[in-house]
């Protein structure tokens, strides 16, 4: 066993082969991302993990070698759970395993590989659908689909943050025992927050909406903003997703005038869908800086999505700012 289930785990979820089924798939998971922290933790003795392979994704971003090792350890464990079909970043097509199991699950096996040789907190996101008449229809819906989802960060601890509709809650793998344990239930966003995360040093691409945003945050109290505000930037999103989860604050990865990043940096099917069902869950916002992440439907496989999420209060005024350039 590699989680400890709470008692109240997807209990939402009233059909009993599908609720057996994410059940067992989270175990999957749980046991490939034990595997991916203990490689983690070896770092440079594990000789090159940060190291480019030469090939690249699909968005062409180049890929490092704990990439693609992340995707085979998930790809092999999700073989043995009831997924049907399983769609991933690493990966240019769906990969149909089994049709006639209950689930499909699509995964960012890697988040953060530009730290995997600074020893930044890095992680593994991934997105449960049920599995409905093809691969492609499994994943083209919106995300308001999803029945569970979540992120393991590997950092001083390795957590697991995960909502199956019903709240979100963190486990953490205990050391001593090899079993990820229920630590948090039923998080819950602070409304109001001063800290943002953004990469600032994209400022000069960014929209006049954000531009003016961050720009009254800089002024501080004495601007319209009338606070001070604070920032950290990770570069690893489930470590900012996390902080944001214990203790507020708003993610920002917009949309630039930087080639390809019209519509920025993230992915809407494996990054940014399962990170909003989680921050929903716990009481937040996750919009694309005006729509809903959870109501955008996937038109294309690794489609990128302007990004905002986090405390209710600053993800509001953000949007009121997009409002006003409008
Ligand atoms: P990598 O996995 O390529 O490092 O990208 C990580 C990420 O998708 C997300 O986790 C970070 O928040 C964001 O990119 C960092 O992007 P910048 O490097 O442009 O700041």
């Amino acid at each position: 066993m590699a989680i400890k289930f709470s008692s109240a785990f997807a209990k939402n979820i009233k059909d009993t082969a599908v609720h057996a089924a994410v059940c067992e798939t989270v175990e999957a998971l749980a046991i490939a991302c034990k595997q991916i922290s203990r490689i983690c933790a070896r770092g440079p003795l594990e000789h090159g993990l940060g190291a480019e392979t030469g090939a690249a994704n699909t968005d062409g971003d180049a890929q490092k070698a704990l990439d693609v090792r992340s995707d085979e350890i998930i790809t092999a464990a999700l073989e043995a759970a009831p997924v049907a079909y399983y769609a991933s970043e690493e990966q240019d097509s769906i990969v149909t395993m089994d049709k006639s199991k209950l689930l499909a699950v699509a995964s960012d096996p890697l988040d953060g590989s530009s730290n995997i040789d600074t020893n930044v907190s890095i992680g593994t996101i991934f997105s449960i659908f049920i599995a409905k008449g093809d691969a492609v229809s499994s994943f083209f819906r919106p995300g308001s689909e999803q029945i569970c989802a979540g992120f393991f960060v590997y950092g001083p601890q390795t957590t697991l943050v995960i909502t199956a509709g019903a709240g979100t809650d963190t486990y953490v793998l205990d050391p001593d025992t090899g079993v990820f344990t229920l630590a948090i239930t039923n998080m819950k966003i602070e409304p109001a927050s001063t800290e943002y995360a953004i990469n600032a040093s994209n400022h000069h691409h960014w929209d006049a909406p954000v531009r003016n945003y961050i720009e009254d945050c800089l002024l501080g109290a004495s601007g319209p903003l009338g606070a001070k505000y604070n920032m950290r930037w990770v570069g690893s999103l489930v470590a900012d997703a996390g902080r944001i989860l214990s203790r507020g604050g708003m993610f920002m990865y917009p949309g630039d005038d930087r080639a390809g990043y019209k519509d920025g940096r993230l992915r809407l099917l494996y990054e940014a869908a399962p990170v909003a069902f989680v921050i929903e869950q716990a009481g937040g916002m996750a919009t694309d800086g005006g729509r809903r992440i959870l109501d955008i439907k996937l038109e294309t496989l690794h489609q990128r999505v302007p990004l905002v999420f986090g405390s209710n209060e600053p993800v509001q005024t953000l949007t009121d700012y997009h409002k006003k350039q409008d």
